[in-house]
């Protein structure tokens, strides 16, 4: 058999070297619900990170909690979830978690100091000021037995009913997402908190961000882009009777309207 170079067959020069990146080990340790974790679940998805989902089961909570304090190193320093474990280093904290995976997959080196302080105030407002809130209502009837929930509808959802306006008006415009060209950790911290409230208060929610035309194009974009709990019907939160306060919320709205929603 002829030598390769014997019948005319020539080897290009290889332009550049090829290596593979290490694959950190990840594994984001939540409960068995979206609420707090669920915007990062999102954003290692978009990002194709192969990740460890671990979920502690929420069908026995007292069982669940009890194991997080018998072995501490579920849920160690803090003894709250959710945690990041990245190769050898434990992150704490839902809002640090989601800036160190940003950090890691390189987004911050695109964006600018002003940029990145923008992008932690749109997290942060929709986690602290939708997502956290949700707790106060799925665990009312444990928690408050004696107020009625309606009031507390009305009292939780006055500041969550201020926000569709006010994303609006941080969007760049109809084909931005929060992070620019690209989504960041942000959107998806945005998508959850409004996905939660167009569940607790049904169509008149949903309706508010429709009315605006860069949100609902953002909107739209976010929810084909969304894959997992968003399209399986996972609660938000760890509380059995979410689905209970919800529609008795959903109720209320439609019998009375959203009067405070701007
Ligand atoms: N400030 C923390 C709050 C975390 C938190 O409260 N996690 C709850 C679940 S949503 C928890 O782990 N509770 C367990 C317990 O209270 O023992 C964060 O933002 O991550």
């Amino acid at each position: 058999m002829p030598a390769r170079a014997e019948i005319g067959i020539t080897f290009p020069k290889p332009t550049c070297v090829a290596y593979a990146e290490r694959v950190p080990n990840v594994r984001l340790r939540y409960f068995a619900c979206r609420g707090r974790a669920e915007p990062i679940r999102h954003f290692l998805r978009d990002r194709a990170v192969v990740f460890e989902d671990a979920r502690e089961p929420i069908a026995d909570l007292r069982e669940t909690l009890a194991r997080l304090r018998d072995d501490p190193s579920r849920a160690a320093p803090f003894g709250l979830l959710p945690v990041l474990d990245w190769d050898d280093l434990r992150v704490t904290q839902t809002l640090p978690i989601a800036s160190f995976v940003g950090r890691e997959l390189g987004l911050h080196a695109r964006l600018d100091s002003p940029a990145l302080a923008r992008l932690d105030a749109v997290a942060s407002a929709a986690y602290s000021e939708l997502t956290s809130v949700l707790p106060e209502l799925t665990w009312a009837p444990l928690w408050y037995p004696e107020v009625p929930l309606e009031r507390l509808v009305k009292r939780a959802s006055r500041t969550p009913c201020g926000y569709p306006a006010r994303f609006e008006q941080v969007l760049g415009d109809e084909h931005a997402w929060f992070g620019g060209a690209e989504p960041h950790v942000a959107d998806f911290f945005v998508f959850e908190g409004l996905a939660a409230w167009c569940d607790v208060l049904g169509p008149p929610y949903a309706e508010a961000i429709a009315r605006l035309p860069k949100l609902s194009a953002w909107w739209d974009r976010a929810c084909a882009r969304v894959v997992g709990d968003a399209t399986r019907a996972v609660p938000f939160t760890a509380s059995p009777h979410e689905a209970d306060v919800f529609g008795r919320a959903r109720e209320f709205v439609q019998a009375q309207g959203l009067t405070w929603l701007p």
